[in-house]
């Protein structure tokens, strides 16, 4: 059979890029087969190289809660554009964006835009040691902070994916400096403090895992945290930068209802152009340079396209108040695909939070990591490909999640149900 154009295309770039791709889910490794290259995105639709047009829940892993192309991002972006694409000095679009962050997330007293959300949680992580003065960081099984040295153990997304424990590369000075507790589970966090009195300088956390697939947190371990955090002098990190601006205004800290010391962002907050912060606390944020001593600078942080993209996203989500719409729609989803599952006689279960989602088979319930990693792998990647070939793209690894749009149509949302019911009837006869 011919090749496609994506796998000529996944066969030219295999020769000068690592595994073809620039970031190792998109090689599909954990599902099997070629990634599809994509030519061009619109609303809730990609379109591929060889001319396949799919419905999109990946969403660019997050960013695009107005699907593909918004006109007005778009707008914004071509306005900045045409002054200049960046200037390594400060602009007034960086105020304005750290204003609106403030007014939606209040605990942000201050932020320093950088480019990535690894950025984001790297430096967080730093300035929580220079204000504690203390060298250890807590973080939680399958919770994933980007590629910071530190934070990849134990840690989600592809390290996941392809079950790696750690990475090589990174020296045991540096993990030593790591502890690792479960993710919903209060008894093990006050066991690990009790071990680690005064020495711990930050907790970091997704208050809504994205990267085991989807898991939110019990009531109350939130709280809990919260509580031994401040108990024992312990920065709260939360990671928001898939919840940020996705689950409420004010990210998961505005949906539970606790508030951290430090925030991560990213994703939402540059539009789908490459944007991260971290903020928070004043006491804290003022100890970063030239304000204090820790060092942390970037050539492109704060650049005026993704600001102008960050800024109209930001102001498109403070009119349109679009959270209960997201939350509608993933609840339709989420219904509709239980009804399937139980109806063709599934062990699987729908975790969801708002417009975020994942569908984990062969268990009953996933709580935390060690429950994400007892799924069914291979029938997960036969649901993907099931519901590739049915026109509806999603996420080619069970420890990621889904995203709804507010592109996304109620015909949408339909065509895919009625994908997914056909694919489970096909597999349920095996
Ligand atoms: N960090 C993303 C998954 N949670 C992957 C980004 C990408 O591969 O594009």
């Amino acid at each position: 059979m011919a090749r496609s154009k994506s796998e000529n295309l996944m066969a030219r770039s295999r020769k000068r890029i690592p595994g073809g791709v620039n970031s190792p889910v998109r090689s599909w490794s954990a599902v099997g087969k070629s990634p599809r290259f994509i030519k061009r995105g619109h609303a809730a639709y990609l379109f591929d190289v060889d001319g396949k047009k799919y419905l999109d829940y990946v969403g660019s892993w997050g960013p695009l809660i107005f699907g593909h192309a918004n006109s007005e991002i778009a707008k914004a972006i071509k306005k900045a554009l045409e002054k200049g694409t960046t200037f390594g000095a400060p602009t007034e679009g960086e105020a304005e964006l750290a204003e609106m962050v403030h007014t939606m997330v209040p605990s942000i007293d201050k932020l320093r835009l950088v480019s990535s959300g690894t950025e984001a949680t790297m430096s967080a992580i730093r300035l929580s040691r220079a204000y504690t003065k203390r060298d250890k960081v807590l973080k939680f099984d399958g919770c994933y902070h980007g590629h910071v040295d530190s934070m990849l153990v134990q840690s989600g997304s592809g390290m996941a994916t392809f079950s790696l424990p750690d990475s090589p590369g990174i020296p045991n000075a540096y993990t030593q400096e790591t502890l690792v507790a479960s993710f919903n589970d209060i008894d093990n966090l006050e066991a690990v403090f009790r071990e680690y009195t005064d020495v711990i300088a930050a907790v970091i956390i997704e208050p809504i895992c994205g990267n085991m697939g989807v898991i939110p947190p019990a009531p109350e371990f939130l709280h809990a945290l919260r509580e031994i955090t401040k108990d024992h002098g312990t920065v709260l990190i939360f990671d928001e930068v898939i919840t940020g601006f996705r689950v409420s205004a004010k990210g998961a800290q505005g949906l539970y209802g606790v508030t951290p010391d430090l925030t991560c962002l990213g994703k939402i907050l540059g539009g789908g152009l490459p944007l991260g912060a971290f903020g928070g606390r004043q006491d804290i944020m003022d100890l970063l340079a030239p304000e204090g001593p820790v060092y942390q600078a970037g050539t492109l942080s704060g650049n005026p396209l993704a600001v102008a993209a960050g800024i109209t996203a930001l102001k498109l989500l403070s009119r349109r108040e679009p959270y209960l719409e997201l939350d509608e729609k993933g609840s339709q989803l989420q219904c509709g695909m239980e009804d399937t599952l139980s109806k063709h006689h599934f062990r699987a279960t729908v975790n969801r939070v708002g417009s975020m989602f994942t569908v984990f088979f062969g268990v009953d319930g996933v709580r935390n990591a060690e429950e994400a990693r007892c799924c069914d792998r291979e029938c997960f990647a036969r649901f993907f490909h099931g519901m590739l070939d049915r026109g509806v793209y999603l996420p080619p690894s069970p420890f990621e999640a889904a995203f709804v749009s507010l592109a996304h149509q109620r015909r949408d949302l339909k065509k895919t149900l009625e994908a997914f019911e056909n694919w489970a009837k096909e597999e349920s006869r095996g």
